[in-house]
């Protein structure tokens, strides 16, 4: 007997007798003849029970089980031109595994449009529809994708504490805690620990872990916890040999997303592009002209905003690009790590934009410790309280760039997704703390 109680899509004909399980999607009963949907992981299997030919006992209780409910069913497999797989299954037995009790707090199947809320609020049934689940399968490959493409090009995967005594992207949206009554902070970004990590001479450095942000905004970009994908490279000659290591990786990591990825975007109805390259690089002056031909009035050193962002992204889908990077700005309107350029306004930072939105910040740090600290202080830093990320700069310290993605953003871009809640399984945000 074959058993194949995972993978129903593997089901053929020829099989003989069979045992499968999954959630029972839906029954339809035609007097003489029953059919029920059974879905698992990866697709639909049709049980047919007609009334004749299966055991009454068994034709009652299968066939008015509640929806959703979890069953493991043995029968004989059997050719059909009605089903997609070109099978059916004929239950001989089955065993009730759990049932679901009714109402279901959402649909699965149904095509009513069910708010946000309710979805995250019922997270685990919203992730029964395949095309939410394949958003997942999505990003579990993309992981993987990054992690292949990193090591490919030298880098190390790292950890660095998500737990510290000082922040480095701004007081404003540190989250506090407790730490055995001394004040401590959750990590915003892995910033101040990647560059160390350039001092120690591991050259080239990547983590993807969490980073958080206490940002009190609601809105579909904005989350308090999201995956930050940070790669850190020592050596460079100018930010345009960290811009162009960006360009590869993402190369690399979205031809395996459309390769490798396939069933999950056919289950979503979705394709993805692959960037053209070089991804143009636009200046911050060239963005807020943009912005404002585009109707929006911003003075020089604002920030683009979501609106401003909008218009830039409409501007270069005209000219056929999803991605391009955004550079020279404001040394001030960038953070207290970046080099500034010397003789002008402008510093060595960029933000990589894909259709409208920001997905990515990165540039050369300035590596010189008496140009740092006199940086910090123009920030109104405290260097003592950075003294164990100063340190690494005063013993040798080589030139190095990086950048920050938040790859929930990127793949909701990727994949046009209206919110990037929908790439991450439980979300938080200002009023979000469960599930
Ligand atoms: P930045 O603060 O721009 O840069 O963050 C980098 C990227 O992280 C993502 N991101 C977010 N995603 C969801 N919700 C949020 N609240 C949120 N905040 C940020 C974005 C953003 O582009 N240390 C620098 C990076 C570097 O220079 O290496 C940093 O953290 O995609």
């Amino acid at each position: 007997m074959a058993v194949n109680n995972r993978d129903s899509s593997t089901v053929k004909a020829g099989d003989g007798t069979v045992t499968v399980s999954g959630w029972i999607q839906e029954t339809r009963n035609l007097g003489g003849i029953s059919f029920v949907i059974l879905r698992d992981r990866h697709g639909t299997i049709q049980l047919t029970l007609p009334k004749k030919k299966v055991d009454p006992e068994l034709f009652a209780s299968l066939t008015t089980l509640s929806r959703e409910s979890v069953v493991t069913v043995t029968g004989e497999v059997k050719e059909s031109n009605q089903t997609d797989l070109g099978v059916e299954i004929i239950p001989s037995s089955f065993t009730l595994e759990s049932e679901a009790a009714v109402p279901l707090p959402m649909g699965v199947v149904d095509k009513v449009n069910v708010e946000m809320d309710t979805r995250l609020n019922n997270r685990f049934m919203d992730l029964r529809k395949p095309e939410v689940r394949a958003v997942f399968e999505l990003k579990s490959l993309m992981v993987r994708l990054i992690t292949e493409a990193m090591e490919d090009r030298d880098f190390v995967q790292v950890n660095t504490p998500k737990i510290g005594a000082s922040g480095a992207e701004g007081g404003a949206t540190l989250f506090k805690v407790d730490y055995f009554g001394k004040p401590a902070y959750l990590a915003q970004s892995p910033q101040l620990y990647k560059q160390i990590l350039m001092s120690s001479g591991l050259d080239r450095v990547f983590e993807m872990a969490p980073a958080f942000r206490a940002e009190n905004s609601n809105t579909n970009r904005h989350v308090t916890e999201f995956i930050s994908f940070d790669g850190e490279m020592s050596w460079i000659e100018s930010m345009e040999d960290v811009m162009s290591m960006i360009e590869d990786v993402m190369d690399s990591v979205i031809t395996g997303l459309k390769e490798r990825g396939a069933k999950w975007l056919k289950a979503m109805d979705k394709d993805i592009s692959i960037p053209k390259r070089p991804y143009p690089r636009l200046t911050y002056s060239d963005c807020l002209e943009m912005a404002n031909a585009g109707g929006l009035s911003l003075k020089d050193g604002d920030d683009l905003g979501i609106e401003g962002e909008k218009i830039v992204g409409e501007v270069m889908s005209q000219k056929g690009y999803d991605m391009y990077f955004i550079t020279e700005y404001p040394e001030e309107a960038k953070p207290f790590y970046i080099m500034e350029k010397d003789g002008t306004p402008y510093c060595y930072s960029f933000d990589l934009d894909c259709k409208g939105q920001e997905i990515s910040s990165g540039g050369q740090r300035e590596h010189r410790y008496d140009r740092l600290t006199a940086r910090m202080q123009r920030f109104d830093l405290d260097t003592e309280d950075f003294a164990f990320y100063l340190d690494a700069f005063r013993y040798g310290m080589p030139p190095h760039g990086g950048w920050g993605i938040g790859i929930e953003r990127l793949l909701v871009k990727l994949l046009d997704l209206p919110n990037v809640r929908e790439a991450i399984l439980f979300p938080r945000d200002p009023s979000r703390l469960s599930p």
